[in-house]
């Protein structure tokens, strides 16, 4: 059995269970501090050998300060803490006694400057409690994160089956697809032919009706051209009619006359409907007789346009308009488009459907080909989005989407970066880029420092350079390694 026991002979030097323990020593370095079999101190750096009684005599004797651990004789020696309870440390040899307490356990000052208390203990125990809140909180994380792996294996299992359910829905509507292509064909095909032939029937009494109100028109003009009432329509009939002044010369030539009648002197009525009148419609205008112009007054011409053919008495206008529309579809006509209507419909539902699934199941595969880390646990911060308020900015991180930055004024958003990647293997950090571009600058993007957490929380967020953002991400996800075994008492040493 081991009994513990110290002496201390002079006040500079102790012995602990039988050796020699200098002040200002720790235990591991005790051994170095031992009379040789002349009764002599070795300096430890191999340099000088000095009687033991001149150890901590306040005189530096060796040159690496050695010979005085417990005293500030030597420039570079190194006084030793015990902080028994706490965490034992060295402090420089100038500090022993200078009126300050350095060490926890007051050991630096006995010089009489100062007295200092010892409260290695106090500090002991309020680091042990942080450690252990640190440890539960690990624990915790710890613990989440299991969770977190199996819920992440049942979400990807739910997904794989849907992947499947869809790719075999999609096979199936394949085939129905081409059925339906098949059937809108077969309805299409009737419902053409009979919109087409009512189109046509339509088209042939529109032309058969112009052709009409042409001849009419035609009819018109010839007899109100056919001033003497002779059957033909003579070069002399022409001329008073200023329209077909051809170099706007103010009189209509007998050349000019003769122009419009295709070079002929006169021509009756069936040549005129037949040659002339296609000709002259367009500009030919019924003449008023001088005693009419004088009574009414001259008409305001609408701006833009120059002259007008239609004698203000004619009701055209709106029989023009009705025969403008279509008339409906007969009842046979109808039947089949209302078919085709529905063949077409059924069609595109399905067409439709399997463009979703097709978007349904990239998405799908989007998800599961996305790296979540060694257990995929990151999955479940999938769809999920944090925030950190800072003096000016709300930060949002969406992992696995989006980083983006708001200010706290107001304003817009600015897109710091989409999900890029993990920056390593070690699944630490992770890159969001290809945000906003920044003026002059770099476009904007993220790097999330990941650490072990009891819940998910965004902590910080800071921009380490213009455009370049950094976000403190705390989660169990990262709590990868069980909590560490509590720290025993780190004082080894009395
Ligand atoms: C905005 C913010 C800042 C950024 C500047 C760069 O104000 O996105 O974070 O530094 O633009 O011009």
């Amino acid at each position: 059995m081991n009994v513990f026991y110290l002496i201390c002979l002079f006040v500079t030097i102790c012995v602990v269970n039988g050796k020699m323990r200098p002040r200002g020593v720790s235990i591991s370095m005790a051994s170095k501090y031992q009379p040789n079999e002349r009764n002599k101190f070795n300096c430890i750096n191999g340099f000088g050998e000095i009687p033991y009684d001149h150890l901590n005599d306040d005189y530096c004797d060796c040159d690496d300060g050695t010979d005085e651990p417990g005293t500030s004789a030597c420039a570079n020696g190194k006084f030793h803490c015990t902080n028994a309870g706490y965490i034992p440390k060295y402090i420089q040899s100038s500090r022993v006694n200078d009126g300050v307490c350095d060490c926890c356990d007051g050991t630096d000052e006995y010089g009489g400057k100062i007295e200092c208390v010892n409260n290695c203990k106090e500090l002991g125990k309020a680091m042990r409690e942080e450690q252990d809140q640190k440890r539960r909180l690990h624990e915790e994380g710890f613990k989440k994160r299991d969770g977190f792996i199996a819920e992440v294996k049942r979400i990807m299992e739910e997904k794989n089956v849907k992947i499947q359910e869809l790719e075999k829905e999609k096979a199936e509507l394949e085939v129905r697809l081409k059925e339906l292509e098949a059937l809108k064909a077969e309805h299409e095909g009737p419902e053409k032919e009979a919109k087409d032939r009512h189109e046509q029937v339509w088209k042939e009494q529109k032309e058969a009706k112009e052709k009409e109100r042409s001849a009419l028109r035609a009819r018109e003009a010839f007899d109100d051209l056919d001033l003497n009432k002779d059957g033909f329509c003579d070069i002399l009939e022409i001329i008073p009619h200023m329209e077909f002044d051809i170099d706007s010369n103010g009189i209509v030539s007998e050349e000019e006359a003769k122009e419009h009648l295709e070079d002929q002197e006169k021509v009756d009525f069936d040549e005129f409907s037949s040659k002339i009148w296609g000709n002259i419609q367009g500009i030919y205008k019924k003449l008023v007789p001088e005693e009419e112009k004088k009574e009414t007054p001259p008409p305001v011409e609408p701006q833009g346009e120059t002259e007008t053919l239609v004698p203000p008495e004619e009701p055209q206008e709106e029989e023009h308009v009705d025969e403008e529309k279509m008339p409906e579809y007969d009842e046979e006509t109808k039947a089949l488009i209302a078919a085709a209507d529905e063949a077409r419909k059924k069609y595109e539902e399905a067409d439709k459907r399997s463009k979703d699934i097709d978007g349904e199941i990239t998405s799908l595969t989007s998800y599961l080909n996305t790296d979540y880390g060694k257990d995929k646990e990151f999955a479940v911060l999938r769809d999920q989005c944090y925030e950190y308020t800072d003096r000016e900015y709300t930060y949002k991180l969406c992992p696995f989407s989006t980083a983006s930055q708001r200010p706290k004024s107001g304003g817009h958003e600015t897109n710091l970066g989409r999900w890029g990647r993990w920056e390593d293997d070690h699944y630490k950090t992770m890159v969001y880029d290809h945000g906003q571009n920044c003026w002059n600058g770099p476009d904007r993007s993220v790097k999330v420092h990941i650490t072990c957490g009891p819940e998910h929380q965004l902590t910080n967020a800071y921009e380490p350079s213009r455009c370049e953002y950094a976000f403190d991400f705390v989660t169990p996800c990262a709590c990868n390694q069980p909590p560490p075994v509590h720290d025993k008492d780190p004082h080894d040493e009395l």
